[in-house]
């Protein structure tokens, strides 16, 4: 017999410590923790098997397949926006060539069991491309359908794999004769960017924030990579993992899209600064904008409308601004590194 599970790849990323963490309180599903690097030992405790390896490796996937009944993917594995500048071919297998893999998983697991998989993605902000900072200030909350031409590799493959989701969920194979659903119950949600006060992201552009308060936090000096009056959306690490496990249970019948916008609060740079020198005394932090990671964020929209998301199925931030650093960044990222 299989092994029944819940799989999530990316496991070792910011979102899966945080997922995986959060799955293994609640204790009620086996988690099938896949990353690239070795999974973090406290981490893979928390999990049922912890596989290292690629999801473009099809041996590792294939043994997946015939070792685990998966009823649930979130497939967080991914090259950020920064890190794919460099190497835009290689982002593009592991973003577009890794999803169709999961995607195909998800297809064959559901046909082997018979019931829906549901396919829990990632997307991001970076889908968006605004063209000047002139339009950016006048248009406010972007909607899931406006100003989807991003500029970056990572935008293009998370955009491109919304698309690839919606299609395995409703037109798989739509002129096969022996056609039936592919199986794939596929949901998604745009994210901003997402601060965690227990984990450092890599790669990404909106890494200056959480860059910002950690390095405040250690007593390091700061030099922020954008300038000081980018505006673009956050969230707590916590609203994020809590977000997708409430749209992972939201009835199917309720989701009107597939792909969710949602936001929580929208300092700007210099606005997160001024909090974090309040609450770190000496704090050194200096803005040396690089320009070209600065034109990456300039496309980026200041504000997403997530009406439909809390129309459909509740999304509703537990942390704002004065909560998210009040409660949780700054004691959180205290007790972090006072315990060194
Ligand atoms: C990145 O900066 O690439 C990500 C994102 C906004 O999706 N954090």
């Amino acid at each position: 017999m299989r092994k029944l599970g819940i799989l999530i790849t990316g496991a070792n990323g910011e979102m899966g410590h945080g997922l995986i963490s959060r799955l293994a309180e609640e204790g009620s599903r086996d988690i099938i923790g896949l990353d690239v690097r070795p999974i973090d030992e406290p981490l893979k405790a928390k999990c049922a098997a912890a596989l290292d390896g690629d999801i473009l490796e099809h041996r590792l996937l294939e043994r997946v397949q015939s070792e685990y009944e998966i009823h649930t993917v979130y497939h967080l594995a991914a090259l950020l926006s920064t890190r794919a500048e460099f190497t835009p071919e290689a982002a593009h297998r592991v973003n577009v060539e890794g999803t169709m893999n999961l995607l195909k998983l998800a297809t064959e697991q559901s046909r082997l069991h018979g019931a829906p998989v549901k396919f829990l993605y990632p997307s991001s902000i970076a889908v968006y491309g605004l063209p000047n900072s002139t339009v950016r200030k006048q248009i406010g909350k972007v909607k899931e359908t406006d100003w989807t031409f991003p500029i970056t590799m990572y935008g293009c493959n998370k955009l491109y794999c919304e698309h690839l989701g919606r299609y395995y969920a409703s037109h798989y194979r739509q002129l096969a004769a022996d056609r039936s659903s592919g199986g794939v119950d596929f949901r998604a949600i745009r994210f901003p960017g997402l601060i965690s006060a227990v984990t450092m992201p890599s790669g990404g552009t909106s890494d200056f924030a959480p860059e910002m308060l950690h390095a405040a936090a250690q007593g390091k000096s700061y030099s922020c990579f954008v300038r000081e009056d980018v505006r673009i959306p956050w969230m707590a690490m916590p609203d994020a993992i809590q977000a997708f496990l409430r749209l992972e249970q939201a009835s199917k019948e309720s989701l009107t899209q597939s792909v969710y916008n949602i936001t929580s609060f929208n300092p700007t740079a210099g606005e997160i600064r001024e909090i974090v020198v309040r609450e770190f005394k000496n704090a050194d932090i200096k803005f040396l904008p690089d320009d070209k990671r600065q034109a990456i964020v300039d496309s980026w929209p200041e504000d997403v409308d997530d009406s439909a998301a809390r129309n459909d199925w509740g999304f509703s931030p537990a942390y704002d601004q004065t909560r998210a650093f009040a409660d949780y960044f700054i004691p959180c990222i205290k007790r972090k590194y006072s315990s060194r």
